[in-house]
């Protein structure tokens, strides 16, 4: 199977994050990719790199806008003389303006994300273009006819919506990859997230549409980031109702149960029987993880794997979440290993 990665995910480093009342630096960090990279080495899987492909493909997805917020908000902060990574102070939360967006630069920067986890330095924008390009490379493989491809995307894209960032992501990669599907012509796609945490930003990209099926495994937001979308009431709206799917697990959830709502999530993508499958692979359901709290082992990923491989679908696989270091790349290659030509 071949995997589509980029050096450039390197120059995305060295930020911190506010958790639990203190700046420490992001759990998401280079070292990930690089794990992750080794296992596909030794695992016999064939590296390529990304394709150039046009950046306003992106538009397909974000709103131009947003993009060129990204692109230029790290040279805009430099250029005011302040240090360090860029991150937000403020939001339009309930109660404040958010029709508008302000001119100057921490304004800007509310409007257009919803967390302090989530730093900006100057290689972030070519690492999530990477990123993106990485994603996008692999649904083409699959377009012209691979079974399954996979994109070891740095940084994550899950939490991006269509104008915001957010959850360590930028640019919402598995969105990238099943529009792209689209656009080759597959009818219907669906996007399975396996991530720990709910896939906020695919969901509503996707949210009135029924040509992209949405469903979501991850802990419960009554306690869990992204803890203000991912819930089972949740299901979509206009076209697009019934084509979301969120089944939230609670805390020490392990493979038993697990594997019974994957189960259910593989139902209901029978049903839909789209022609193309996009995952978004989070790793962080793993025991270890130090910022989640499901209990699944290593030994389960290649269950998982043979679980989804049994849909027998054209399938692009995402890279999203997974901070457990030392097992990420056990872990991924697990998944993967059922997909292997
Ligand atoms: C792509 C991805 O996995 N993004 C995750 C971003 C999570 N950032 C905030 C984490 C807050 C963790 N709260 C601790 C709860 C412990 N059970
Ligand atoms: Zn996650």
């Amino acid at each position: 199977m071949k995997a589509v990665y980029s050096p450039l995910h390197a120059g995305h480093a060295g930020g911190v994050e506010l958790y639990r009342g203190a700046l420490v630096p992001t759990f998401e960090t280079p070292e990930r990719a690089e794990i992750i990279r080794a296992a596909l080495m030794s695992g016999g899987y064939t590296l390529v790199a990304p394709r150039a492909i046009p950046e306003s493909r992106l538009e397909r997805v974000h709103e131009a806008e947003f993009i060129e917020f990204l692109r230029s908000v790290h040279a805009r902060w430099v250029a005011q003389g302040r240090q360090g990574h860029v991150l937000p102070s403020g939001f339009p939360a309930r109660g404040l303006r958010r029709d508008r967006r302000p001119a100057g630069i921490s304004g800007s920067l509310g409007y257009f994300s919803f967390d302090v986890s989530t730093p900006i330095c100057a290689g972030t924008w070519d690492a999530a273009l990477a990123a993106a390009r990485c994603a996008m490379t692999a649904a083409a493989l699959v377009a012209e006819g691979e079974r399954a491809a996979y994109a070891l995307c740095r940084p994550p894209g899950h939490h991006a919506a269509r104008s915001t960032f957010g959850g360590y992501c930028y640019l919402n990669n598995a969105a990238l990859a099943a529009q792209y599907l689209r656009d080759e012509g597959h009818r219907r796609v669906t996007i399975l997230d396996v991530d720990y945490h709910h896939g906020n930003g695919t969901q509503e990209i996707f949210w009135e549409r029924d040509d992209v099926q949405c469903i979501s495994l991850h802990g419960d937001p009554d306690t869990e980031y992204p803890w203000f979308m991912g819930y089972a009431d949740e299901r979509g709206a206009g076209l697009g109702e019934g084509y979301t799917l969120n089944l939230p697990l609670p805390a020490g959830t392990g493979w038993e149960a697990y594997a019974a709502a994957l189960d259910e999530a593989l139902a209901a993508i029978r049903r839909y029987a789209p022609a193309a499958l996009v995952v978004s692979l989070g790793v962080d359901t793993f025991a270890a993880d130090p910022i989640s709290a499901f209990k699944l082992e290593s030994r389960h990923y290649p269950l998982m794997g043979e679980r989804i491989a049994a849909l027998d679908l054209p399938t692009v696989l995402v890279q999203e979440g997974g901070y457990a270091v030392a097992e990420i790349g056990t872990n991924v290659t697990g998944v993967l290993g059922a997909f292997a030509d």
